[in-house]
């Protein structure tokens, strides 16, 4: 009689799972296929080196009978929607590089390298031309390229590339000649950051 209910208990056990797995079975299923969730792309080339948009520029040694001189990038959309160009001014430090005795007679502060205490911003002006079209200017002072994004963001109509769209960015800076003494050898670093901004409308 023992071994008998022992198989009883046997079934059941066996009996209920398969049950559950039935079960699980009562789902229904359908499948769309074929769908696509598609991003567009903005994608910045510059210089036909897409990926690294940043590059440093230094100008040094002003006064040496170079005043002036320009850059120019082609930047390109590469991707699959139009974008609003801008480039800004990152990094800027205006060097103070020490002072000899001329620049110290009218040179309070004579670090070395004195970050952001030199003079020189004050007299660079750099201009954005945009296939030969003057869009945005400022003058190299940390205080006047930080406020170049703006700049850019109030052109009127403002700068859009297209998908396959390239443009030629030029840079030009030129040293007013009214500077004296307080710039001897003071340098001016900063870097430039080329953006495309989805347009929301
Ligand atoms: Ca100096
Ligand atoms: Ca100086």
């Amino acid at each position: 009689m023992k071994k008998v209910l022992v198989s009883l208990v046997t079934i059941g056990v066996i009996g209920s799972f398969s049950y559950f797995v039935t079960q699980a079975y009562f789902t229904d299923k359908k499948t769309s296929t074929n769908n696509t969730f598609a991003v567009g792309t903005l994608n910045l080339e510059v210089g036909g080196a897409s990926g690294s948009s940043v590059e440093p520029f230094v100008i040094s040694d002003i006064g040496s009978g170079i005043n002036s001189g320009s850059k120019v990038w082609k930047v390109k959309n590469t991707g699959s929607l139009p974008g609003q160009f801008s480039a800004s001014l990152d990094n800027v430090v205006n060097y103070e590089n020490g002072c000899n005795e001329p620049e110290k007679e009218v040179d309070s502060t004579c670090g070395n390298p004195g970050p952001h205490e030199g003079e020189l911003g004050k007299y660079i002006k750099v201009t954005f031309y945009i296939n030969g079209i003057k869009e945005v200017e400022s003058y190299m002072t940390e205080e006047a390229a930080s406020k170049i994004n703006n700049l850019w963001d109030s052109i009127n109509p403002p700068i859009i590339l297209n998908p396959g769209q390239e443009a030629n960015l030029e840079m030009e800076w030129t040293a007013d000649n009214n500077y004296g003494n307080e710039i001897q050898s003071d340098s001016l670093n900063f870097d430039m950051s080329f953006s495309l901004k989805q347009i929301i409308k």
